[in-house]
Parts: structure tokens; sequence; C-alpha cells
């Protein structure tokens, strides 16, 4: 029960500048966000979507967060200001539904490969999601898709118009906290809505996609899909940006990579330039263990770090 004065407990599910969305109970509680927990990077709130919170009642109308829960697993985008700290996106996630689409906007197999990384660092496990199976054949990608589920990666071809296969994310969805990511226009609300209509988030109109970047969903909104089941909806994230992720430490985050790495000549090898990489044999060579488009774009992303 919702109670005046101190204690309350619920979840942040909106944060709009100075004030934040608390589910609770089923209810919605607008609330300010004050003192210390006010002031985080370029003056933004320090509470995140997806956080569990403690909050006051002070008089109709009016809550004040006192306190944040301890966080688990995260996904937050880089400090926009050099010396502040990195922005926590969403909070508390189990899993992350990787959402693309077989066309409109064209299937972006590196996009989903980005995202994999971001996962495997922060510890959620990735589902993929291939969107849009009314407008083309996802045979088509069928070596993306067998080279994700060779790593162990779940994926799901689903089309939001005639909700095929929907039942197998509902299924996927389960209990906990699901964060849906993509870029923009692939389908990401549209899923979300055929799931539950109530839910009613707005779409886009698929005419304006043309790569411009026109988001339709413009921030973090987290909803209570099923009873205990929570599902993040984000905007076409495409730059997320790798938080933590570095030359040094970029292969880590690519799981089938070590069960070669071992048996590379150098310790600290990073599989790019170095001579006798194991690594690269299992791309190029023998059984062709590794496939051979994930390691391009994991040397194209190498490529695009500073450090
Ligand atoms: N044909 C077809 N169209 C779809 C499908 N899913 C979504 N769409 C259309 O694609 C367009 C974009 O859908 P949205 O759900 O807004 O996409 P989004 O990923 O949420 O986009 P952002 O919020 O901008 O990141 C809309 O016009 C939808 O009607 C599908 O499975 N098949
Ligand atoms: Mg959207
Ligand atoms: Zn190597």
């Amino acid at each position: 029960m919702i109670k005046e004065g101190s204690g309350n407990i619920g979840r942040v599910i909106g944060v709009y500048g100075p004030r934040v969305d608390i589910a609770v109970e089923g209810r919605v509680v607008s609330s300010s966000v004050r003192g210390k927990l006010k002031y985080g990077a370029r003056g933004k709130s320090l509470v995140a979507v997806g956080d569990y919170v403690q909050f006051s009642i002070e008089s109709i109308g009016d809550a004040a967060i006192e306190e944040i829960r301890q966080r688990t697993r995260v996904i937050s985008r880089p400090a926009v200001e050099k010396g502040s700290s990195e922005q926590v996106i969403v909070s508390n996630v189990d899993r992350m539904i990787i959402v693309t689409s077989i066309q409109n906007p064209e299937f972006k197999p590196g996009v989903v490969d980005r995202f994999l990384i971001i996962a495997f660092k922060a510890d959620i496990s990735p589902i993929i999601v291939i969107n849009k199976i009314d407008l083309g054949a996802p045979e088509d990608y069928a070596e993306y898709i067998e080279d994700w589920k060779g790593i162990g990666c779940e994926v799901i071809r689903t089309s939001a118009l005639t909700g095929e296969n929907l039942d197998l994310v509902a299924g996927i969805i389960g209990s906990g906290t699901s964060v849906v990511v993509g870029h923009s226009g692939v389908g990401k609300s549209s899923l979300l809505n055929k799931l539950n209509p109530d839910l009613d988030i707005k779409i886009g109109d698929v005419s304006l996609y043309s790569g411009k970047g026109i988001h339709t969903t413009s921030r973090v909104n987290l909803f209570e899909i099923f009873e205990n089941s929570w599902v993040a909806d984000t905007p076409g994230l495409k730059d997320l940006g790798l938080v933590g992720i570095s030359k040094k430490n970029l292969h880590r985050y690519y799981p089938e990579f070590a069960l070669s790495d071992s048996k590379c000549q150098f310790n600290d090898c990073v599989h790019i330039t170095e001579p006798s990489c194991a690594v690269k044999k299992a791309v190029y060579e023998g059984n062709q263990s590794i496939s051979r488009f994930r390691y391009q774009n994991y040397v194209n992303i190498y490529e695009s770090l500073d450090k």
C-alpha cells in the first residue's frame, strides 16, 4: 500500500528531467528528485529507468525519492563530457532482446554484433529477434543466423504485423526485466504493442525511415508487460557506445574466441596482426570454427576504438 510519509518502494519507469515516474502496485506516482540524487553529470538526475527506489509521499500529488536501491546489471552510455561519469540508461536488466529487420530498414548484422558486445560485457543474456519476416525470406540471412546460434544465442524470426512467433518472444520475456534494443524502425515498439495491446506505444511511419535517424521512441520507457515481467523499450540506440571497451579487452566479449586464444603465441594477443594467432587460424583455416563475418566485424570495431 502506498502510505503517506517515507518508506514507499517502487520502480522507476520514466525519467523526465527533474521528475521521474515510479510504478508502484499498478499505479504511477510522479516524483521529484532531490538533494544529492539530483545532480549527476551535466545536472542530470542520477536516477535511472529500472531503478528500485524508496520514496516518500509528501502531500497529494507530490513525492520525493529518498534512496536508490543497489543496482544489478546496467546498460549505460558513455559520459558526454570528460570527467563526468557514464550515464545509466536502464538498470536491473536480466536479458537483452536485440531486434533487427529483414528489410525496411535493411538487415544490419553489424549492429547486432555491437549489441552482443554490450550484452556480454554487462553479463546480460542476449536473444536476437529478426523481425518483419512478412517482408522477405529470413533464409537469405541463414549464415548469420547459424553463426549467432553457434555462439549460443537464441534467434527468433518474427513479424509484428502477422504476429508470427510472438508466442516464442512472450515465452522468453517470462519474468524479470528485458531491454529491447536495435536500430530505429526495426519494430521494437510494434513487437511490444502486439504482445500487449494495452501498452499502446507510439510507433513510427515506415515511410519516414530513410536512415536519417528519425526516432519514434525518444526516451527509454519501462513497462510491466505481464505480471512481474518488465520490458524497457528504447530509442534506436545505434550510437549507444561501447562503455569500458578498449582495443585491449574487446576480444573478451567474443565468447567464441576463448576456445582458441590460449593457443595464440602471445599471451596478450588481440588477434589482429600478431603472428601465430590461433583465433585467426580458427577463422581462416581448418574447419573454420569462428565465423568470418563475426571476426571481420571484430576487426572493424577494433579499428574504430581510439585506445
Ligand atoms: N511489415 C512489417 N512492418 C512492421 C513490422 N514491425 C513493425 N513494422 C512497421 O515498422 C515501422 C517502425 O516500427 P516501430 O515499432 O516504430 O519501430 P521502432 O524499432 O520502435 O523504432 P524507433 O522507436 O524509432 O527506434 C512501423 O511503420 C511499423 O508498422 C513487421 O513485422 N512487419
Ligand atoms: Mg520505438
Ligand atoms: Zn590471437
